[in-house]
């Protein structure tokens, strides 16, 4: 199905993400040391070792990215500012690494962008690592200082501002899979992790809301929690699956609780007096981020410890990540963020997109997969406005292939190739076609 700007409401924003760690090179401009390069660094876990050290360069590139997002018609960028560069000890300032971010915001507004900002993507300076990371709870007020000290400078240029992304990663994947940093694998770090991640977007909300600074939000990501059959078992798997990565953050926001059925595994190693916290978390949003990429199939496993659960296998096609891709899910929480937890609050695709094996050939790179996987799920988007979700844009994941994290470079996501010899960027025909689809008509 192809789209355009036309088919959605005057005024929504179309736009790719980034983020800090995974495109700027941390080895650049005075940034300290993150739980990303030390977790890098270790053996075993990340896919050749590689680091985020120079990434795409984008540190020294900024310039020629920017024109990329202008010259494919888009509306605005989401990118993210790292705690590590503005912050590289995680308490003083490094005046090269706000120099940097004021640079990239003023040339996106030079060319016609909208700059909307993630505060956390996930660079965690060292020397908070160190003092317990997630797992204390002063990490959280330390970012709410990050976050004041960061809007001083670029509060008054920025459309909209993210404390947090993707609070999930932040603690299950980090915490208790311990895939992401710091690779932990502990169900009371997970349990502190889950509840500090939300007091640190409180904190900060509060913080910046009581600057004056308007629009501020959150970005969560979603996972479609399915069966793996219709067993009693497998649906009550499904079920805690989707309260342990879809329910907890959004209900500990807007409704001051966490889900029962999660609780009931990580009720014991919860922080004391948790409940307190509640009232600063529930900051009102003034927009909420989704994320979103595909959906999970779940099935009870008796012989391990709680949550009792392990994958179960799905049958629709899968990107290079091995995701399904299954766009009535974005369509799903967009409909269900609007029905049962945020009503007529404006919400944003923060991020959508897919991994793909993508080679450059005579100097091209044809992505059909992609351009439709973009247009299925723009076109679930659309059905989701149409039910009565009021969603005000939309940002692909992402704007050049870049760091996947544990995955290394291998996982190309973006619109635009980076050849990581050279740095050199080709836009992708995914790329033309966003770009074909965003045109104005002056
Ligand atoms: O690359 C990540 C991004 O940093 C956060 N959301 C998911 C993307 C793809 O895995």
């Amino acid at each position: 199905m192809v789209l355009s700007r036309f088919d959605f409401p005057e005024g929504f924003v179309f736009g790719a993400a980034t983020a800090a760690y995974q495109i700027e090179g941390s080895s650049f401009g005075g940034c300290g040391s993150s739980h990303w390069d030390t977790f890098s660094a270790t053996p075993g876990n990340v896919k050749g070792a590689e680091s985020g050290a120079i990434a795409c360069d984008h540190y020294h590139r900024w310039g020629d990215d920017l024109d990329l997002l202008r010259a494919a018609n888009m509306d605005g960028y989401r990118f993210s500012t790292s705690w590590a560069r503005v912050m590289p000890d995680g308490v003083t300032v490094n005046a090269d690494g706000m120099d940097f971010y004021e640079r990239l915001v003023d040339g996106m507004l030079e060319r016609g962008l909208k700059p909307f900002q993630t505060l956390y993507h996930w660079e965690l300076p060292s020397a908070l690592a160190d003092q317990g990371g997630w797992t204390n709870r002063d990490t959280c007020f330390r970012f709410a200082d990050f976050a004041e000290a960061i809007t001083r400078r670029l509060g008054d240029r920025v459309a909209a501002i993210a404390t947090i992304n993707e609070p999930w990663c932040v603690s299950w994947l980090s915490h208790f899979w311990g895939v992401h940093a710091p690779g932990q694998r502990d169900i009371r770090a997970t349990a502190r992790s889950m509840h500090h991640i939300l007091l640190a977007h409180g904190a900060a909300m509060e913080r910046l809301r009581s600057m004056g600074q308007p629009n501020l939000g959150i970005v969560l990501n979603f996972d479609y929690a399915q069966a793996a059959s219709d067993s009693a078992e497998d649906q009550k798997a499904a079920a805690l699956w989707d309260g342990i990565f879809n329910r907890w953050f959004i209900e500990g926001i807007t409704k001051g609780t966490y889900p029962a059925n999660v609780l009931e595994g990580l009720d014991p190693y919860m922080p004391a007096a948790w409940q307190d916290d509640m009232a600063l978390i529930g900051q009102r949003l003034d927009w909420l981020g989704v994320n979103y990429y595909t959906r999970h199939i779940n099935a009870h496993d008796a012989a391990a410890p709680w949550p009792h659960l392990k994958d179960g296998q799905g049958d629709l096609p899968k990107t290079q990540m091995g995701w399904e891709i299954y766009p009535d899910g974005l369509h799903h929480f967009l409909t269900r963020m609007a029905r049962d937890y945020v009503g007529d609050l404006p919400l944003y695709v923060t991020e959508n997109g897919m991994a793909n094996a993508d080679v450059l050939q005579d100097g091209a790179v044809s992505d059909d997969v992609r351009t439709d996987f973009l247009f299925s799920h723009l076109a679930a988007t659309k059905r989701a406005i149409a039910d009565g979700a009021n969603v005000k844009g939309f940002f692909y994941w992402s704007l050049l292939d870049n760091y996947e994290w544990a995955e290394g470079y291998e996982k190309r996501f973006g619109l635009v190739h980076v050849d990581y010899q050279t740095l050199a960027r080709v836009p992708k025909s995914s790329y033309h076609a966003y770009a074909r689809a965003l045109a104005k008509n002056d």
